[in-house]
Parts: structure tokens; C-alpha cells; sequence
């Protein structure tokens, strides 16, 4: 995709935003160190979420390519900070999940850390899109990290993923309730439904990221 070029981003099927597209993704690296990742003078934005809340599957869906990013049915695949370059010095960041128990100590303790630092200095983090299972609402672990985004101003959007799996009621009396939760906790933090299944909610996630790359 030519960044700016208006012809091409219209025949972009609903994906498109001004200067680059969620469908030029391509993998760049996979880093197990905040230090291995592109320039801090860049902007990203990061996936976040508990393993197995879909980070990956929503990244396949958005870029219109299934193969983009490794998803498991088994929670704590991804296991490393894999980055896809979107435009010239423009990232979007899938990090590993967090709240599965099997995980080794040793992986937890090193992601704790690595987390820890990339949420507390990475200059590029432009905003985050925190992934949770709709079935399950946001948890103590979401709060935790939303805690962290407030606290260094980042902007914020959750995506109820997995909408599918609800009926439409069940699935907006929960887009209400932790719209209600983030208003009184989390200032201006958004949140839709989504489905990286049934390729629900792609364009409305699609303006917010626009808006935070531009
Ligand atoms: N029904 C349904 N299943 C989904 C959806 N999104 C993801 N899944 C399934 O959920 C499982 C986990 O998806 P992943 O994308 O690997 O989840 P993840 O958050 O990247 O997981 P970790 O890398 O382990 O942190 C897979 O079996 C997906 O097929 C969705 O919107 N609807
Ligand atoms: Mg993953």
C-alpha cells in the first residue's frame, strides 16, 4: 500500500486510514528484550491483554492476514514482543499474554520485568489497545495495567473480543457495564465490541489506531 495514496485506500474495504493501512502490516522482528525493538523515536502501538483473550487473532484480522501472527487454542503462545511494521517508522506490537498459571516462573519473572520496563519507559507507545474475552470483563490483571497507562498518560481502547460467543444483549449489557467501570476508573478510555472471528468492529478499531499513528 502507498502511504497517502487516496485511490488505493478507498478499494481498501473499510480498513483504510489516511497515510497507511492496518492491511500493510508485515512482520518485522520478535524481540525478547525491550532493548531488541525498533528505535524508541518510532510510534507503536501495543496489543495487550491475558493469554488467550485473541491480542493475536485481532492483529490477523485487522491486517487481513490470517498467517501474520502465531494464535494457539492453548493460552501463552506468544511468548515474545513481536513487532509488524504498518508505515515508515510506524508499529503495531503484540506482546506476550499475561494470567496463565502454567507458565514457568522463569518466563513469568523475566515478562514481569520486560513488561515492566516497557510500559514504564518506551517513549514510542502511542496508545494501547488492551484485548480482553468478553466473556470474562476486565479483570484485576487489566487494572493493573491500566493503572500504568494513567499514570504515564497513554491513551487507551478495549476491544470485547470474542462478541461472538455472546448473543447481542448479553454482549451490550457488557459494553455498557465496563464502559461504566473505565469512565469511573480509567478517565477517557474507550472500549467497542469486537469479534476477530466473525471480523466484527474492524473499521471503528481501525480509526482509533489511525488516530493515534498519524
Ligand atoms: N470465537 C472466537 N474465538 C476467538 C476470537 N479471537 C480469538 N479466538 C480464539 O481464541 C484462541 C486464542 O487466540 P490468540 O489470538 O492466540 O490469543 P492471544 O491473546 O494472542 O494468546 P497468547 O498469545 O497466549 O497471549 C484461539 O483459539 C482463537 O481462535 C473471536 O473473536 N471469537
Ligand atoms: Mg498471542
Amino acid at each position: 500500500m502507498v502511504a497517502g495514496d487516496p485511490a488505493k485506500n478507498e478499494a481498501d474495504n473499510g480498513t483504510s486510514q489516511p497515510g497507511w493501512t492496518c492491511r500493510s502490516a508485515r512482520f518485522v522482528l520478535s524481540a525478547n528484550k525491550v532493548t531488541q525493538l525498533p528505535a524508541d523515536s518510532d510510534a507503536e502501538v501495543a496489543f495487550a491483554g491475558r493469554s488467550n483473550a485473541g491480542k493475536s487473532s485481532v492483529i490477523n484480522t485487522l491486517s487481513g492476514n490470517a498467517k501474520l501472527a502465531r494464535i494457539s487454542k492453548t493460552p501463552g503462545r506468544t511468548q515474545a514482543l513481536n513487532c509488524f511494521r504498518v508505515a515508515d517508522g510506524r508499529y503495531l506490537v503484540d506482546l506476550p499474554g499475561y494470567g496463565y498459571a502454567k507458565v514457568s516462573h522463569a518466563q513469568r519473572n523475566h515478562w514481569h520485568h520486560e513488561l515492566g520496563r516497557y510500559f514504564g519507559q518506551r517513549e514510542a507507545l502511542r496508545g494501547l489497545l488492551l484485548i480482553v474475552d468478553i466473556r470474562r470483563g476486565l479483570t484485576e490483571l487489566d487494572w493493573q495495567l491500566i493503572a500504568m497507562l494513567r499514570e504515564r498518560r497513554t491513551p487507551l481502547h478495549c476491544l470485547l473480543n470474542k462478541a461472538d460467543k455472546l448473543a447481542s444483549n448479553a454482549a451490550h449489557n457488557n459494553l455498557h457495564r465496563t464502559r461504566g467501570q473505565l469512565r469511573e476508573r480509567a478517565g477517557g478510555a474507550t472500549v467497542q465490541l469486537f469479534s476477530a472471528s466473525k471480523r466484527r468492529g474492524i473499521e471503528e478499531c481501525c480509526a482509533v489506531l489511525a488516530g493515534w499513528l498519524a
